[in-house]
């Protein structure tokens, strides 16, 4: 089964996952086994690897490494097209849908297809959605892009929706890495009465209460990063 349809079986059976994500910058390669150890703890169905900008060049090292220790899925997240690993399992093909920026919607999409064309990736195109939480995260500095205002739930639908009827597979919510708060839950709870799709929710999730009412508002995988590297909970 390919880990796409496993994501949609997960949300016909209303089964709801968690995807912890690993910024490559934040982990030392020697620590990787004690990485490995918190991520089963964690009993996370899938791991994303990626960030907006990476310093370090050790992300397929990295992905080889945790493969040998870890059962579920890896994918790449990528910030951009040199991201790509083709030791991950899987590539979110993300398109910044909230934004006007040509580079994230189809730009690094061209210099990236040809060398996916020679991987065994699933490619999972993926409508990315940049949504404000009060403070500049670097996904907004990084990708030069406006997020969708918090209280406009009606643009960020309408939004999603023309995602999914360009045919893009699931949808991401993002507030962005470390943000100060997560996407709105009545925005989250538009999207999800109105999305077929798979809807990813991620950014700003530093409590387990705040991930729950995630995922009861709808959402169908939680992305949860800056408080599983800092050891929240
Ligand atoms: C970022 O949604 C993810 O793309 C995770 O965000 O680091 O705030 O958990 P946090």
């Amino acid at each position: 089964m390919s880990i796409y349809q496993r994501i949609v079986r997960q949300k016909q059976n209303h089964q709801k996952s968690l995807a912890l994500l690993l910024d490559p910058d934040k982990v030392a390669i020697e620590d990787l086994n004690k990485w490995a150890k918190k991520i089963k703890n964690a009993q996370a169905d899938y791991l994303f690897i990626g960030g907006s900008l990476l310093k370090k060049d050790h992300t397929n090292k990295l992905i080889k490494k945790l493969k040998k220790h870890l059962d579920i899925p890896i994918i790449s997240f990528p910030g951009n097209a040199q991201q790509i690993s083709k030791h991950a399992d899987g590539l979110l093909f993300l398109s910044l849908i909230s934004g006007r920026n040509p580079d994230f919607l189809i730009g690094n999409h061209v210099v990236a297809a040809p060398l996916l064309k020679q991987t065994n990736l699933e490619v999972i195109p993926t409508g990315y959605m940049l949504i404000e939480n009060g403070h500049t995260t670097s996904v907004e500095y990084i990708s030069n892009t406006k997020p969708i205002p918090r209280n406009k739930k009606d643009i960020a639908l309408a939004t999603a929706l023309a995602g999914e009827m360009l045919g893009l597979k699931m949808i991401y919510l993002e507030a962005g890495s470390g943000a100060k708060a997560h996407v709105p839950l009545e925005m989250i709870q538009s999207l999800a009465e109105n999305l077929h799709i798979p809807l990813i929710v991620g950014g700003g999730i530093r409590t387990k209460k705040h991930m729950l009412q995630i995922l009861n508002a709808g959402a169908d995988i939680v992305v949860v990063g800056t408080a599983f590297e800092e050891n929240n909970w």
